[in-house]
């Protein structure tokens, strides 16, 4: 993270569309103006366009495709989340980068993200496949002042926040797959990973994972999921530019986080139900050992899912793979 190039950005975007001298800047950032000059290049080199106009000053004229952390700094509305930013060219996986952070006291909302993973995780040990520059790849900390059984509550706030910036950027109807798949068309195009630490009653941090396929079209995703899997781009026939679709996760997901923490989670059970997939309809259950036929029913005011045996027998899992 560079703060002085952060600094510019915001001020530039604070005055989007409007010149700025490079007086104002170099006192504003208390650098000089041949500093605020280099700053400008390197932001060029970041495929910002910038225009240099004699007695007028700076402006930014666009805005770079390619990811990076200026990218997604600039026109980030948010309060914390995503503000203290880390962007990779290439990981292992962010929510490893994550624990790090997380350990060495980063604060709540900073986020990693990455152009690609090499060994991006799924679930118990499962692998996500997320390939070079071809979409959302990113982990962010939180510290939730929750008790760690309502930590599963976060995931699906996360995937309501996720469905809304899918639908609202795209038009497409997407639906939430309990607990944390997020499907286009019958078809998955983003998951989520929460990994917590916490002690008896205290969550110290979260690490929130979040995978979305954005660019790829299904003959570049691996043959294993083919079947399964879909991408935005799939679904649009259009690529996407992936910075502000970041930006909008960050937005939707702090405003639905603190509502959540003010009001509790009966706002996000509706929305989620609003989303959920397969509600009313007959499922396969692998829970608590067992596998059966029920129907999904929604969501238990905590958050657990709500199902129907054939025998009537309604229960809440807490834990549990859903098929079909
Ligand atoms: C998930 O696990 O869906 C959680 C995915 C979280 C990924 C993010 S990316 C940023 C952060 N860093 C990480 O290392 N991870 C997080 P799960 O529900 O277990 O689903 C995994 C299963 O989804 C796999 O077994 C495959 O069947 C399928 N899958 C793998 N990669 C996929 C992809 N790119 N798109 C769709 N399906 C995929």
């Amino acid at each position: 993270m560079n703060t002085t190039r952060n600094q510019l950005i915001e001020l530039l975007e604070g005055k989007n569309q409007e010149f700025f001298s490079g007086q104002k800047l170099s006192e504003q950032l208390g650098i000089s103006r041949t500093a605020v000059w280099k700053h400008m290049k390197e932001l060029e080199k970041e495929g910002y366009q910038l225009e240099a106009v004699p007695r007028k000053g700076y402006r930014i004229s666009g805005r770079p495709e390619k990811l990076s952390e200026s990218a997604i700094r600039w026109g980030l509305r948010t309060k914390w989340a995503g503000k203290n930013l880390y962007h990779y060219p290439v990981v292992h996986s962010t929510q490893i980068i994550g624990h790090q952070l997380a350990q060495e006291g980063a604060s709540q909302g900073t986020v990693v993200i990455a152009d690609e993973q090499t060994a991006g995780k799924g679930r118990m040990g499962r692998k996500w496949h997320s390939a070079k520059t071809d979409g959302i790849w990113m982990s962010m900390i939180l510290r939730p002042p929750v008790v760690p059984q309502h930590a599963p509550q976060i995931t699906l706030l996360t995937a309501v926040a996720l469905a809304e910036t899918i639908k609202s950027h795209t038009n497409l109807s997407p639906a939430i797959k309990w607990p944390n798949d997020i499907f286009l068309n019958h078809r998955k195009t983003a998951g989520i990973l929460t990994e917590m630490q916490a002690e008896q009653d205290e969550i110290q941090y979260i690490v929130l994972g979040i995978g979305i396929n954005v660019n790829q079209y299904l003959e570049q995703l691996p043959e294993e999921i083919q079947q399964t899997a879909t991408s935005l781009r799939q679904e649009t026939n259009k690529s996407w530019v992936i910075a502000p679709i970041v930006q909008e996760i960050l937005a939707t997901f702090e405003k639905y986080y603190e509502h959540y923490l003010n009001n509790g989670f009966e706002a996000i059970k509706q929305k989620w139900e609003s989303f959920g997939y397969k509600i009313g309809e007959k499922v396969k259950v692998a829970a608590n050992k067992q596998k059966y036929e029920a129907e999904i029913l929604g969501l238990a005011d905590d958050g657990a899912l709500r199902v129907r045996r054939p025998d009537g027998l309604e229960e809440n899992l807490y834990s549990a793979e859903i098929h079909w």
